[in-house]
């Protein structure tokens, strides 16, 4: 009977341990821009080196949201957003920002994770569509940004660059998030997807809410090998992944436990 009910702990504990240990920030990579993207919403050939980033995550709304795909680049000043939305009908008709059709980047440049921007390096940055001024929260502005966007059959391309608040380097990690708000056209947003699994809804002014981006070095110019270990290593970053990995762990051991029971 003792031997029954440590072998139920070690598996309770093994469990709470699967639980706690999950790993929802997701993490993701940019890559070292050699010469900078053309800002202008027409995707430069550069981009084709980069990962993308997905916003998977729906903060909130009903029905079909808006959805976009989003690449990071970055040299010793500046960092580079390209994001592909999918939206079927492009609407920048209500007076308060969020609530039009818009892509939203979030930065923390030293991944400080403060519980509100931090007046440092924090910044909060929204691109607009279709000729809609991008603004900016928590760094200086327009002199910081800039803002490309093209119409698409199925949506809007944005293109963008930050210029940051302190010098970047290789290997540098920044707290990113990105967010892509959705209205149909009545001037009331509708849907918000974002890419961080742990995003709350409080991105706007809770940095601790971030995802993280490593800024990796220039892409492999012979082609797409570097790239593509790259987007592999992205996906693997992810914290669903990691949980999963440390489900099948638990279940592993949970049964070499049940194993070793039925031998004694
Ligand atoms: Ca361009
Ligand atoms: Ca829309
Ligand atoms: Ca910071
Ligand atoms: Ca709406």
């Amino acid at each position: 009977m003792k031997k029954v009910l440590s072998v139920v702990l070690a598996v309770a504990v093994l469990v709470a341990f699967t639980t706690t240990v999950s790993l929802a920030v997701s993490r993701g990579e940019a890559v070292k821009a050699v010469t900078a993207p053309t800002i202008d919403g027409t995707i430069d050939d550069m981009w084709s080196a980069v990962p993308e980033l997905e916003s998977t995550i729906k903060l909130f709304g009903t029905g079909e949201p808006a959805t976009g795909k989003t690449k990071v680049m970055w040299d010793e000043s500046t960092l580079y957003f390209l994001t592909v939305v999918t939206d079927n009908e492009i609407s920048h008709t209500s007076p308060t920002n969020w609530d039009k059709d818009c892509v939203e980047y979030f930065v923390d440049e030293d991944n400080s994770k403060g519980a509100e921007y931090d007046s440092v390096d924090d910044a909060h940055l929204r691109a607009g569509v279709d000729g809609d001024p991008a603004s900016a929260e928590g760094c200086a502005f327009p002199e910081q940004v800039a803002q490309g966007f093209a119409k698409t059959e199925t949506g809007y391309v944005v293109e963008y660059s930050y210029k940051a608040m302190n010098p970047l380097k290789e290997g540098q990690v920044i707290g990113f998030d990105f967010m892509v708000s959705d209205d149909q056209g009545d001037g009331k947003r509708d849907t918000a997807m974002c890419w961080n699994e742990d995003a709350t809804g409080d991105n706007w002014r809770d940095a601790s809410v971030f995802g993280e981006i490593e800024l990796k070095g220039a892409a492999d110019t012979k082609g797409t090998a570097e790239t593509k270990d790259a987007a592999e290593d992205t996906v693997a970053d992810t914290g669903a992944d990691v949980s999963a990995i440390y489900a099948v762990g638990t279940i592993l051991v949970a049964a070499g436990a049940a194993l070793q029971l039925r031998r004694k």
